[in-house]
């Protein structure tokens, strides 16, 4: 069950996805995940968006068990509405690079925990892109999938005051929690 979190969204919900039923808003950034299992680490990034109003898109999508899909996905991702793609996968973790590859658009590399090796394989896939092809990866697992929605949000402040206001409500409310903390 998903935790209910502050919202930094003072208009109306708009965020959704491939398992609501809501006719949606146009998305502007796609969730895209390896694997089924990896969405218990993923829901995270959603509900980041979430929290800031911004619409988008979750989607299982694997460079490797379904490669077409994953280049017709990204090559038609910018004339589709998306600005920004977050790409997340573990183990050999090419979606994001290869995501990357169909598109312009920036894209955000979430390394999944992996059981063999813990998610170093993961980081070291997702971030060792050659020059001339960039993927900005985020840390392993939650940190990172909160943090790609974060920098998604920041990417879209660039041409949206309201959101920028959000991000400096949400470092403020983040801010004034470290300093109320007590130990007891
Ligand atoms: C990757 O392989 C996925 O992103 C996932 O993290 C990993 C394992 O996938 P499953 O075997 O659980 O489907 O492609």
């Amino acid at each position: 069950m998903a935790k209910k979190k502050g919202s930094f969204n003072s208009g109306s919900k708009s965020a959704q996805n491939s398992k609501s039923e809501i006719p949606n808003p146009k998305s502007l950034v796609g969730i895209i995940m390896g694997s089924q299992s990896d969405w218990d680490t993923m829901r995270n990034a959603s509900e980041t968006l979430t929290q800031f109003g911004v619409a988008h898109e979750c989607r299982v999508i694997s460079a490797h068990r379904s490669p077409s899909l994953a280049s017709e996905f990204a090559s038609t991702a910018e004339s589709r509405g998306f600005e920004v793609i977050i790409g997340a996968a573990g183990g050999a973790a090419h979606l994001a690079g290869v995501l990357a590859a169909h598109t312009t658009l920036p894209v955000l590399g979430v390394p999944m925990r992996s059981e063999a090796l813990n998610g170093l394989d993961s980081l070291l896939a997702t971030v060792q892109m050659p020059g001339g092809i960039p993927v900005a990866t985020l840390a392993i697992g939650k940190p990172g999938a909160v943090n790609a929605a974060l920098f998604a949000v920041s990417i879209l402040a660039n041409s949206r005051p309201e959101l920028r206001e959000k991000l400096h409500r949400f470092r403020a409310v983040q801010e004034e929690k470290i300093r109320a903390t007590v130990l007891v």
